[in-house]
């Protein structure tokens, strides 16, 4: 059934340097995976990480280890079997990975849908919005840089909201450089902070009192991955929304950090999940506890970028938008037609399956030999 389950490495600059406190990107590295049917169906997924093993357990490296030596020949021996069918054997025979469990699965769904005659959203459900928000992330490092580079994207419509980067400076430094950006660019602006789990417990509650006070939305994973215990008293004790990410890797870590009250937002990112199925079981999660919703990004590329999409279409609660902004961070297109970023939002393709349609000449040029 399955004929060829190919991952290609590709690299692409990134426009600027883009700033974190768990790693600096120049250039990301797209984890495409390509799977082919004996019947001629093409279908992609993606596995991108931030940083190599900066950000998660998983590298470009190791997800295509992995697939070569382990997924692909375990797809090979399968017949007949539907999605759910070929990833309860994988789940069975392979632990972790993530990373390249979404994207074998997206890949093994945009062929289903193809097959249905259908966009991917409808086969998770069916879709409840044909565009999503979408906001920009700045991390260029420098104050006055992110105050020019967000006024030209608001003049250009196309992101009202910002997340700012921070973590790596002392807090009193980041807090000023957040607050400054916050002013200039005015009440009807959203901004968030990322901190990407640099702070401690004393830390936290320094920074966030700070934030919480200048009006500032939202700050991200501010404590360790495993702190729970953290999260659940900072989440507890302030007003501003606290939200879960590196935290939240899947289901199961979304039922215990939602019967802990540990976030009061889930940054959902199909990756971290493990799949497109459990990223939309990680909304409904979400949802019976009341938690709301954040459509997160890897910084993948489009392959990834609109798979999340589709996912996020289907979420009757998207309170804090999404950041799928990954393909605007990169210097290279690798689609025929690009996506379309319009009036502040991400148009969801209406196409069969994925309903992208990739360059493959310039992959070929832009891919790891
Ligand atoms: C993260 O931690 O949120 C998403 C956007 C961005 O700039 O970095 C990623 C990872
Ligand atoms: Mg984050």
């Amino acid at each position: 059934m399955y004929k060829t389950i190919e991952t290609l490495l590709v690299e692409i600059p990134t426009i600027r340097p883009h700033k974190m406190a768990v790693a600096t990107m120049q250039t990301q590295t797209l984890v495409l995976v390509k799977i082919s049917t004996e019947d001629g169906f093409i279908g992609w997924g993606e596995a991108t990480t931030i940083g190599g093993l900066g950000y998660g357990e998983e590298s470009p490296e190791s997800v295509k280890t992995n697939i070569e030596t382990y997924f692909a020949p375990l797809l090979k021996t399968l017949k007949d079997v539907n999605v759910a069918q070929i990833m309860q054997v994988i789940n069975r025979n392979i632990n972790g990975n993530r990373f390249a469990k979404c994207a074998i699965q997206t890949a093994l769904l945009d062929i289903q849908a193809q097959r249905l005659g259908l966009p991917l959203s409808e086969v998770l459900g069916g879709r409840l919005r044909d565009s999503i928000p979408v906001l920009w992330v700045l991390a260029s490092g420098n104050t006055e840089k992110d105050i020019l580079e967000a006024q030209k994207m608001i003049a250009s419509k196309r992101h009202n909201i910002f997340k700012l980067k921070i973590g790596s400076r002392p807090v009193e430094q980041d807090v000023e450089h957040v607050l400054a950006i916050k002013k200039a660019l005015g009440d009807d602006i959203s901004i968030r902070v990322d901190v990407n789990r640099a702070w401690s417990e004393l830390t936290a509650i320094k920074g966030i009192q700070m934030l919480q006070d200048g009006g500032i939305d939202l700050i991200e994973q501010p404590c360790a991955i495993h702190n729970i215990d953290a999260m659940e008293r900072l989440t507890r004790k302030f007003d501003i929304a606290i939200m879960a990410d590196e935290s939240l890797m899947g289901p199961q870590s979304a039922y215990e950090l939602a019967k802990r009250s540990a976030a009061s937002v889930f940054a959902v990112k199909i990756a971290q999940s493990g799949g497109l199925l459990e990223g939309c079981e990680v909304g409904k999660i979400a949802n019976l506890a009341g938690i709301d919703l954040y459509g997160g990004t890897m910084l993948e590329g489009s392959v990834g970028t609109i798979a999340s999409a589709h996912v996020f279409s289907t979420f009757s609660n998207l309170a804090y938008g999404t950041e799928l902004f990954g393909p605007l961070l990169l210097t290279e297109e690798i689609l025929k037609t690009p996506l379309k970023y319009e009036n502040f939002e991400l148009q969801i393709p209406t196409g069969l399956g994925l309903g992208i349609e990739l360059d493959e000449n310039k992959i070929d040029n832009l891919r790891r030999q």
